[in-house]
């Protein structure tokens, strides 16, 4: 693979009605394929998240807490977290091939192993041969098996940064709900606006005021977002939030169009004078 792949996220609140359980948003799922065909970016690896399919399930099994000895309902409950996420997964993979978009599914499930939540292993060989003869690997947050925990649930946010990291990528895009990220709730404030653009170490700073998001989401919302797309920001891969429920945004972020959104990127680093604790 010669050109670095793009990896994009379609966020389950984008993709799915959240305040109804396992209900999708079709056409917004066929709103985004289409511009992701218009698009026509190569090699590109999508993820997509759980919203209103897996995270009531989760939530009501505690999937993402481990398994608790001898409790059979929990075992089902992964296994009809994983098949809502499959269910979910079929719909959006259905209508990418309809729009000519060779897409494959690769469930997260079969090929990941976690330890306390954070991916140890994972079969890269396959997405790597599928993105070489052409193919769009469409993977999703899971229910996994955990080495410590019996099993957990691995968010499509850690999975966009691992597979970032891992196959090189060139950017990543993140398609969800808000505009990006703000200096703060410009519901509370209307003088906080949209951050168009941040290095790691703005990020960082701001961290701790970023709050959580209100809906039911066992994996973090906008907080766990960027904690999660920030190591493959370190290792040089810039990635852009953009309001995907929106048309053409997304669109624009693929084709590399300014669009509103926020791009985080590692920037320069400061350098610290040893002893003073000067910026330089
Ligand atoms: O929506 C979580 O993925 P996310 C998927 O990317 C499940 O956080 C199964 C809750």
């Amino acid at each position: 693979m010669s050109v670095k792949p793009t990896v994009l996220k379609l966020g389950g609140s984008v993709i799915t009605n959240k305040a109804k359980t396992l209900t999708p948003s079709l056409p917004t799922i066929e709103r985004l394929t289409k511009e992701i065909s218009r698009a026509n970016v190569s090699p590109l690896v999508l993820v997509h998240g759980g919203g209103s399919f897996g995270h009531p399930l989760a939530k009501r099994y505690a999937i993402k807490e481990g398994y608790r000895k001898g409790d059979a309902s929990q075992v089902l409950g992964f296994c009809e977290t994983h098949q809502a996420m499959v269910t979910l997964n079929k719909l959006v993979v259905d209508v990418l091939i309809q729009n000519n978009i060779p897409a494959v599914a690769v469930s997260p499930s079969s090929c990941v192993v976690t330890k306390s939540g954070r991916i140890s292993t994972m079969m890269q060989e396959l997405l790597k041969r599928l993105l070489k003869n052409g193919f769009v690997p469409v993977l999703f947050g899971d229910a996994v098996l955990d080495s410590d925990l019996g099993f957990t649930i691995l968010s499509g946010d850690q999975l966009v940064a691992y597979l970032a990291v891992r196959l090189k990528a060139a950017r990543i895009i993140m398609g969800i709900d808000v505009n990006g990220l703000f200096t703060g709730d410009p519901k509370v404030d209307s003088s906080e606006h949209l951050i168009n653009h941040i290095t790691l170490e703005e990020l960082r700073r701001m961290l701790a005021r970023i709050g959580e998001s209100k809906v039911t989401d066992v994996t973090g919302g906008m907080l766990g977002k960027i904690a999660e797309l920030m190591p493959a920001v370190e290792k040089g891969i810039p990635s852009l939030i953009v309001n995907a429920t929106k048309p053409n945004n997304l669109y624009r972020a693929l084709k590399g169009e300014r669009t509103v959104g926020t791009l985080i990127e590692r920037g320069e680093k400061t350098v610290v004078r040893k002893n003073q604790g000067k910026k330089i």
